[in-house]
């Protein structure tokens, strides 16, 4: 009887130590939220140069952002979605359209909400880099041989690259070709950040349980969980969200 006390003792000091965790969390969540007050805005978007190696990109001086996926993952349109011009990046229904490492310079100021005032008079720049995406069926073994060089050098060398972010199909349950690629990336220790793609496109109960399975299989082995977005392109869906993270990172002391 008294260890059954103690047990229940127990349970809910475990329970109030959870509760209070849970309400740090919040804390910090809220906190968080209210220090992204301000939505950046995109003054100028423009292409800069479509480069074979990492030795041919441009001299690494601003914050990097490279987007990476499976072939017409959404990639490109990820990008205009971003940059709010549909012309920016090619996009195509075919895959395999990107080829090269594509640089893009950005230049935008953080815009205070509240006051409606431009809190950043001088312009942030930085580069949104659009990536070849894998997985592409139609693709000799020399191509593919090329495309992980490519790839590897890229990801590996460029100093000035603050992160990857990592595109999924919403629509798909998890695929082995993403993790497997997520995999290699971790083993680099490079940083990641998870963008859910065409969430337009599928019931959104489907969208989350996508997301749900995919984070579940992450979990089965790896420590730490990156973080996620829901984006649709068409519907301009996660747009604030990639562009206050690009802005917390770019505010971050080098
Ligand atoms: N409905 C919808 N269609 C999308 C979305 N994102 C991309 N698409 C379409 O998907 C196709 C592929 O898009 P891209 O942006 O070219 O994909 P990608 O990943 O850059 O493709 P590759 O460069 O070939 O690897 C195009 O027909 C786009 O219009 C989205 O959020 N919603
Ligand atoms: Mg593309």
């Amino acid at each position: 009887m008294v260890e059954e006390l103690k047990a229940v003792k127990y349970k809910k000091l475990i329970g109030s130590a959870q509760l209070q965790i849970k309400k740090h969390k919040s804390n910090l969540i809220n906190h968080k939220s209210q220090t992204i007050f301000a939505a950046m805005l995109i003054k100028f978007a423009k292409y800069i140069i479509s480069s074979p190696s990492v030795d041919s990109c441009p001299t690494p001086d601003m914050n990097e952002f490279a987007f990476i996926g499976r072939s017409n993952v959404g990639k490109s349109s990820l990008i205009n979605m971003l940059c709010n011009n549909d012309r920016l990046a090619k996009t195509s229904g075919t895959p395999g359209k990107t080829q090269l490492i594509n640089h893009f310079e950005i230049s935008g100021v953080q815009e205070n909400t509240a006051t409606n005032s431009k809190v950043n008079q001088q312009p942030i720049k930085w580069y949104l880099v659009d990536l070849p995406g894998y997985g592409f069926a139609k693709v000799s073994i020399r191509s593919r041989r090329r495309w992980e060089q490519m790839i590897e050098g890229y990801l590996r060398k460029r100093t000035n690259l603050k992160m990857i972010f990592v595109l999924l199909d919403a629509r798909h349950t998890p695929q082995q070709i993403d993790l497997d690629f997520l995999n290699q990336l971790d083993n680099w220790g490079l940083p990641i950040t998870l963008v859910f793609t065409k969430a337009d496109k599928e019931k959104q109960a489907i969208v989350a349980k996508n997301v749900k399975l995919f984070i579940e299989r992450l979990r089965q082995s790896w420590q730490f969980i990156p973080q996620h977005f829901v984006t649709s392109a068409t519907k301009k869906m996660g747009r604030d969200k990639i562009l206050s993270l690009i802005e917390e990172i770019n505010e971050k002391p080098q």
